[in-house]
């Protein structure tokens, strides 16, 4: 496997995974130090942000707030992201600790920049829509007190949720009808640290189910790669706040869940080379996972 000298310590003789890493860990450590207080500010209205279009639950980013549903049933839910921004957006369903708020998570977020507030699960959503396009995403929620949040960050480092993309969500007892997942055509298993493909990908458009059976948080981040590109010429040339690289961009994926979480993200694949990469950070070492070996070469045809 060519990216197994990463788990045999090879990556201190390279220069530029290093650079990498400092970049990313700078980056995607998700609460710096130069992170401002929470500015949670709602946007305003939009009348088409919170309909409900075609059984999908519809938000729109902006750079940088969210407009959609401040509630849903709960059950299997799929998502649509829009992004009207400039910027890259993703939306992570996060649930808070019985009896917590979405001004808690804030007021947390506010006092501790470094980590998210304990207790909190991540429960997935679209990942990574560049500006113009859509994500869609079908996780399931259970019932409780949620916040939608953007953690990618901009040009600075500073994660999109710390300016303002941030927007509580009440998901409620489920609908008397049962909610089924969707069927997905391949799965992704996520793993610490790894990606593995039940199949090749044929070009079309596909569902793909997401499973993590690591033991940490996991996401894949999907790139659309240039011919001839590779998932390590993306991330060598990755910068904060540049989503469209010329060794490709991102096109979508399943933001963080947990252990054992599982949810469906859906896909225009045409023929050629794709990345799948994991940002998200170590719990101990904090360096994002695609250090750790946490990134996969995809051929569709
Ligand atoms: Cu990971």
């Amino acid at each position: 496997m060519k990216h197994s000298g990463y788990w045999h310590g090879e990556y201190r003789k390279e220069p530029l995974l290093i650079a990498r890493i400092i970049v990313c860990v700078l980056a995607l450590l998700f609460w710096t130090e130069s992170t401002p207080g929470f500015v949670a500010a709602e946007p305003p209205a939009l009348p088409l942000a919170s309909s409900v279009a075609n059984g999908d639950t519809v938000y729109i980013a902006r750079d940088y707030a969210f407009t959609g549903p401040d509630q849903i049933p709960a059950g299997w839910i799929s998502v649509k992201l829009i992004n009207q921004g400039e910027d890259l957006h993703q939306l992570q369903f996060i649930k808070l600790p019985d009896g917590k708020t979405a001004e808690d998570f804030a007021a947390a977020m506010t006092a501790n920049h470094t980590r998210l507030p304990a207790g909190i699960e991540r429960r997935g959503g679209p990942n990574s829509v560049i500006p113009g396009e859509q994500g869609m995403a079908t996780v399931h929620l259970d019932e409780g007190q949620y916040v939608v949040i953007c953690g990618i960050p901009d040009r600075r480092g500073v994660p999109h949720v710390a300016l303002g993309m941030l927007k509580a969500l009440r998901v409620t007892p489920g609908l008397a009808k049962k909610s089924d997942p969707p069927h997905g055509d391949i799965t992704i298993t996520e793993a610490d640290f790894s990606f593995r493909l039940s199949a090749p990908i044929p070009a079309g458009r596909r569902t793909i189910r997401v499973v993590n059976t690591g033991s940490q948080a996991h996401e894949v981040v999907v790139v659309q790669l240039a011919p001839r590109a590779t998932v390590d010429a993306f991330l060598d040339a990755f910068q904060p706040g540049v989503a469209t690289l010329p060794a490709g961009q991102p096109v979508g994926g399943m933001v963080g869940l947990e252990p054992g979480g599982e949810g469906f993200f859906t896909i225009d694949f045409v023929r050629g080379q794709y990345g799948l990469i994991c940002f998200l950070p170590d719990l101990v070492q904090r360096a994002p996972h695609f250090t750790r070996g946490m990134l996969l070469d995809v051929t569709v045809n």
